[in-house]
């Protein structure tokens, strides 16, 4: 199962930064610090890969800081990209992305010449937040799930720097199937999207194999770090709903409420903080990715072929 989420005021999203793009100088794209890779949008970098472009990795205050360093070096070392870790919420530092951008278009300032930035990426990331942050006012409307800015909206910085606000976009495909859980796990994706259940089991997986203890002190299992390691993923999703109490009638755990519940304490960083993702597996699911896109199209081909060369012979 892939997971897909590009509703209607997506498509208007994009052709909004698509005609927008001519008229800026810097582009802000915030990704979610806890899915380096899968948050980053080619979609946007298709959009507005031609313009100098900050790289925000947000909610740095809920992940690891390990595989944060790993992120903060890929990105850095890719041509024409600076990237650097935010607490959207944290004054001083958002304030010096400000600075990040007179450095990228050091001929802009001045009312004649105002700096225009167009703040973008997937949803949930934090987007508003920063521009709240940044102008010191609730301007842009937030919120804790995917899709609560639906319109873009321009908000005035200072006389000479704008900022604009943009609904969190994802992309038509999701090609690769890691990224599309990550995404669901962290809130980008609508709720009817996808199947809790799938997304947390999924998301159990890459916590056993890298934050097995903070899921013994969270659960309190009494098993130790290994054996929680080594449980199946949907047996440990039961053995969690039995200690929190999610039950059913005849003593069955309810896996919906239980898999809800792992959901709350991720989203909410209750497990503490958490990278589901490092660069070198993101390049390897990529790859296998592209692979398994290029077998599809070969296998298209050859049945297209096929049919050209059944209709030949009815065509002569
Ligand atoms: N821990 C943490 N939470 C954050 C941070 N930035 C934003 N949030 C939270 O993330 C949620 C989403 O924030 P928004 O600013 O609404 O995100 P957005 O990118 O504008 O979302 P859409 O408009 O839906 O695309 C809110 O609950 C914020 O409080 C951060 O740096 N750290
Ligand atoms: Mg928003």
């Amino acid at each position: 199962m892939s997971i897909q989420w590009f509703p209607g005021h997506m498509h208007l999203t994009r052709k909004a930064i698509a005609e927008r793009i001519k008229d800026i100088d810097v582009v802000i794209e915030v990704l979610d610090a806890r899915l380096p890779g899968s948050s980053a949008n080619p979609l946007l970098a298709e959009l507005t890969g031609h313009k100098p472009t900050l790289k925000v990795l947000n909610k740095q205050d809920v992940a690891d800081p390990e595989r944060m360093a790993l992120w903060l070096d890929w990105y850095n070392a890719q041509n024409d990209t600076a990237a650097v870790p935010l607490d959207a919420s944290d004054p001083a530092p958002a304030r010096k992305l400000i600075d990040g951008c007179h450095r990228l278009a050091p001929n802009r300032g001045g009312m004649a010449k105002p700096m225009r930035v167009l703040i973008c990426g997937v949803p949930n990331v934090g987007k508003s937040t920063l521009i709240n942050t940044l102008s010191n006012k609730r301007q842009a409307k937030t919120g804790d799930e995917a899709g609560i800015t639906k319109l873009e909206q321009r908000i005035t910085l200072a006389d000479d720097f704008y900022l604009w606000d943009t609904p969190g976009m994802l992309w038509p495909r999701i090609s690769v199937p890691e990224t599309g859980y990550n995404l669901a796990a962290s809130g980008a994706v609508g709720r009817n999207a996808y199947d809790e259940e799938l997304v947390v089991l999924e998301l159990l997986r890459r916590l056993q194999a890298r934050y097995a203890p903070q899921l013994e002190a969270r659960y309190k299992l009494a098993l130790p770090a290994g054996a929680v390691a080594a449980l199946r993923d949907d047996e440990l999703l039961e053995a969690i709903g039995r200690k929190r109490g999610a039950m059913m009638a005849g003593g069955r755990v309810n896996v919906q409420k239980a898999a809800e519940i792992v959901l709350t304490d991720f989203r909410t960083a209750v497990l503490g903080r958490i990278t589901l993702e490092t660069p070198s597996e993101f390049e390897d699911w990529r790859a296998a990715a592209a692979v398994q896109d290029a077998e599809r199209e070969a296998k298209k081909q050859a049945r297209a072929s096929k049919k050209k060369g059944r209709k030949a012979p009815e065509a002569v």
